[in-house]
């Protein structure tokens, strides 16, 4: 990805020229995971909490051909209402750039575009996954293989709730994608409480996640790291409210066929329907969750690495 090519907004620009906070954030989870106003007033709250935290948020996406690295409050306004944009992945960049059309970003998206600019935080909702039958229709988000290409700590609420967890698991590790989880020993579920499964490594601190993305970077260790944060318990869904949402979502999608990138948007559609927009509300207490903790380690990583820089 050529950095030249990228429309960087001054604040971004300038923090990235001194080594201060950055924390760059998706637009798919605007303008394909949630309805208007409240993916508008999602996008701009997570927007002023990074800020509290101590970092410049910068949201990214594409409009009429040109990559965007921050954009500005009538861009997050246009992006939540316009259902003409398109959802990019990784994949897509060179089409959209190509045809000068506008996308959101997904997860993959997202990581290629703030890793070519120097961002090294990026927080989103919950990434994609391995899908509730990938063994057999090989529905794997490119978001897993994002996380081991790019040189960036990503920040989530685990993978999606319809995601077959422990396949998703397996395939980063597969991937070589380290997965620390924030103040859990077990990996998130998404808006759903009471995760089993176990993760191999666990941070308490925002510093502490510094210091491994720190020396990943210092050991010139590939790829990413997937820091995964758990929603409050007062917060999130019972697994037996989720499952029941998730199973109606899911043979709904098999009756109509809907296929590919489709999938997702129409799935956290349905979840909320099912669950009387419970889902919705545990949704953006998630990302504004995620966003504050994302913030905080944006903070303490730029501190580390100036301080290494001085030395
Ligand atoms: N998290 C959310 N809502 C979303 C997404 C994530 O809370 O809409 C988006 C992200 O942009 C993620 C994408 O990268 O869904 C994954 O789509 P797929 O499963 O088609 O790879
Ligand atoms: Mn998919």
């Amino acid at each position: 990805m050529n950095k030249n090519e990228i429309e960087i907004r001054k604040d971004v620009a300038d923090a990235l020229r001194t080594g201060a906070p950055v924390v760059a954030l998706e637009s798919t989870i605007i303008a394909h995971g949630m309805p208007y106003p409240q993916n508008m007033e999602t996008a701009l709250a997570v927007e002023d909490i990074v800020r509290q935290a101590g970092a410049i948020p910068a949201t990214i996406a594409i409009r009429d051909g040109k990559m965007k690295v921050g954009l500005t409050r009538d861009e997050i306004e246009w992006i939540a209402k316009d259902s003409s944009v398109l959802k990019a992945s990784d994949r897509d960049i060179p089409f959209i750039l190509a045809r000068k059309l506008s996308a959101a970003t997904t997860v993959s998206a997202s990581l290629a575009i703030a890793s070519a600019v120097g961002i090294n935080v990026f927080v989103t909702g919950g990434i994609g996954g391995v899908g509730p039958d990938g063994y057999q229709t090989l529905d794997i988000s490119s978001d897993l293989i994002a996380l081991a290409d790019y040189p960036c700590i990503t920040v989530c609420a685990g993978a999606k709730a319809f995601m077959d967890i422990p396949a998703t698991l397996e395939y980063l590790e597969t991937n070589r994608v380290g997965v620390v989880g924030y103040q859990t020993q077990n990996f998130p579920l998404f808006y759903t409480r009471g995760s089993q499964f176990k993760l191999d490594w666990s941070a308490e601190t925002p510093e502490e996640v510094a210091d491994i993305f720190k020396v990943k970077l210092q050991h010139d260790h590939k790829g990413g790291l997937l820091v995964g944060v758990a929603l409050a318990d007062e917060d999130a869904l019972s697994y037996e409210e989720t499952r029941w949402a998730i199973d109606v979502a899911l043979a709904d999608i098999k009756a109509k066929g809907i296929v590919g990138k489709e999938v997702t948007p129409f799935i956290l559609a349905a979840i909320k329907k099912e669950t009387g927009g419970k889902s919705l509300t545990a949704n953006i207490a998630l990302i504004k969750n995620n966003a504050s903790v994302g913030g905080k380690i944006a903070a303490a990583l730029a501190q580390k690495l100036s301080k290494s820089r001085s030395i």
